[in-house]
Order: C-alpha cells, then structure tokens, then sequence
C-alpha cells in the first residue's frame, strides 16, 4: 500500500470518545516492549511516528491514525507491563474485551507477538478473545532479524500447538483445502523491513 497522507486523528482513553466517522478499521496490538512503536514506524516508513520507548508501558491511550483519508489504523495499549496493577491490567483487559465484541468498524486486528518467546499468558487470552469476537487477525512475530531459521520454526511449531484445530500458516499461503489460512503470521523485523509488505497486504485486504 501506498502511504499517500497519514494523520494522527485522535488519542483517547475513553471507549465512549473513540471516533464514530464509519471509516473502517485495523488495530494493532501486543505487550509493551513487543516492538509496536518500531512496527508502526516501519510501517510508515517514517521515524518516530509513533515513539519508541525504553520505558515499556507508559502509553495507555488508543491512537487513532487516518491513512490515505481512507481508514483508521488503531494503535492499541500495550498490556502485560510487569509494573502495572492487577487492577489497571484488569481494566485494560475489559477495555479491550469490549472494543473486540461491540466495535463494528473493527475489520482485523494485527497482533504482535515476540518471536523470541512463547505468547505471554496475556497473549494468550488476547487469541482467545479474537477468536470469540469472530474478528480476523493476524500474527506478526517481531524482532525476526534476532532468529535463527531453526528457532523460527520451533516458534512456529510452538504457536500450531496453541491453535489446535484452527488452520494457521504463513500470511498469503493456502491450507490443504485450497482456503486461506485462519489464523494467519508473517515474521517481522523493524531491523531489516521483513514483514512490511505482507502486513499492508492484509491490512488493504481487510478495509
Ligand atoms: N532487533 C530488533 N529490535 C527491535 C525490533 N523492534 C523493536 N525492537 C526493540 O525493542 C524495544 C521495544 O521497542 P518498541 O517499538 O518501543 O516496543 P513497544 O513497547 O511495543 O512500542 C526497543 O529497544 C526496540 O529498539 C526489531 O524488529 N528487531
Ligand atoms: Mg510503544
């Protein structure tokens, strides 16, 4: 996708003061220090777009970006910050249940994972609420440039295992019936651009 204008539209906190223009759109989630600033960056191709940060869970609002005049692309959170409250993980974990079920121009969900380490307990339950709110979404598995092939297929390996009897394989690819896979990855890196291509493909496919 070409990147023609891109506006930072709002920043909310508040489920009730998110934008109701219908314009659909693409949220991008994961735990903070997973390298979201660094993807939204690359996706953009621009630095510092969205700031990337030493100081993991700082950013508790929602971003709403205006790409090409055309769509939203939502910049969610990060959750699992060690340091944060039951309580305020808690909160967030309700504020996202709902954006997932009742936002009707919520067409797909980019949702980041480290490749360097198995889903979090967080990312977990953050699958299974994708899966319940029947909203499409794709794992991108960051910080790619840091593996080795052998470890990328382990990661894979490991990530089947969570998705017993749900299809899922590289973004673009087929399942043995000829379908697209259900549950979609690609490998991402903000190191070497890895990634970017097939995250805007599904991206533009989904709005
Ligand atoms: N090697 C490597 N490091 C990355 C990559 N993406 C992010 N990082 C690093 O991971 C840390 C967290 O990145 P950031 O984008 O701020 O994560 P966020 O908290 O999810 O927004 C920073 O030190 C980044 O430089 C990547 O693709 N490769
Ligand atoms: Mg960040």
């Amino acid at each position: 996708m070409k990147i023609k204008s891109l506006e930072l539209e709002s920043t909310v906190l508040d489920y009730s003061k998110f934008p109701r223009s219908g314009m659909p759109e693409v949220a991008v989630s994961g735990r903070s220090n997973v390298g979201k600033s660094s993807l939204l960056n690359t996706l953009f191709t621009r630095k510092n777009i969205a700031r990337v940060s030493k100081e993991p869970g700082k950013t508790r609002t929602v971003n709403f970006f205006v790409v090409n005049g055309k769509f939203y692309l939502v910049d969610l959170p990060g959750y699992g910050y060690a340091r944060v409250s039951k309580v305020q993980r808690e909160s967030w974990q309700r504020v996202i249940a709902g954006y997932l079920r009742h936002r009707e121009t919520l067409s797909g969900v980019v949702q980041l994972v480290d490749a360097r380490h198995d889903p979090t307990r967080d990312d977990l339950m953050l699958f299974q609420r994708l899966i319940d709110a029947e909203k499409d979404f794709l794992i991108v598995l960051t910080k790619a440039d840091k593996l080795k092939r052998s470890q990328r297929a382990s990661q894979v390996a490991a990530l089947r295992s969570y998705f017993a009897g749900i299809s899922i394989g590289p973004a673009g690819g087929k399942d043995e019936n000829g379908e697209p896979f259900e549950v979609p990855f690609v490998f991402s890196s903000a190191v070497t651009g890895e990634g970017k291509d097939v995250i805007w493909k599904w991206i533009a496919e989904r709005i």
